[in-house]
């Protein structure tokens, strides 16, 4: 079935430029998949009100509809779970309902920060550091109105406590 997406445009119909509606074009790569677009502007609310929404993204796959591009993300992991997986790593869903989820994961990462301004780190004088970490992150949706819901994350990284203070110190 054909997948469609309403994303936000302006006077260009192929410039779309919502940073939300961009999160679910890169899931939507990330996934192999491609979504016809569905030009939407502001003040277009009337169609995107039938799938719930006054806002953008809105994803349409056949008969279901989902708007939010976390709700999006989510899914897109569950509907074609044989793709590459967005949420890749060790996880576990420990809750998740229609309104509320609560994931716990750990995995690989790689971060780099970059200074304006170069900064000691490790005895050394930087203007950029990057470091494999391992992850530890907990995270939990809470969808309060069919428009509004809350995210948060927090993520626990290795690094070790004397390169954290180099850092801050600057
Ligand atoms: N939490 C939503 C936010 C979506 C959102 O704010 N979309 C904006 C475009 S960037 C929108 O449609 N705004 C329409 C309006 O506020 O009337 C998501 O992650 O998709």
């Amino acid at each position: 079935m054909a997948l469609k997406l309403f994303e936000l445009v302006g006077t260009d119909e192929a410039r779309p430029f919502s940073p939300f509606c961009w999160r679910t074009r890169m899931a939507l790569a990330h996934k192999g998949l491609s979504a016809e677009s569905i030009p939407w502007c502001f003040t277009e609310k009337a169609a995107i009100a039938p799938h719930n929404s006054e806002k953008v993204p809105v994803l349409i796959d056949g008969e279901s509809s989902v708007a939010d591009s976390w709700a999006i993300a989510n899914y897109l992991e569950d509907r074609y779970p044989d793709r590459r997986s967005l949420f890749g790593g060790a996880g576990r869903h420990v809750v998740k309902t229609d309104t509320l989820t609560f994931d716990l994961s750990a995995g690989l990462g790689y971060t780099e920060d970059r200074y304006f301004n170069a900064a000691d780190v490790n005895g050394e004088f930087r203007t950029r550091y990057g470091r494999a970490e391992v992850l530890l992150a907990e995270e939990s949706t809470h969808k309060w109105t069919p428009t509004t819901s809350f995210h948060q994350k927090l993520v626990c990284t290795s690094l070790k406590h004397k390169e954290r203070r180099k850092l801050f110190q600057g």
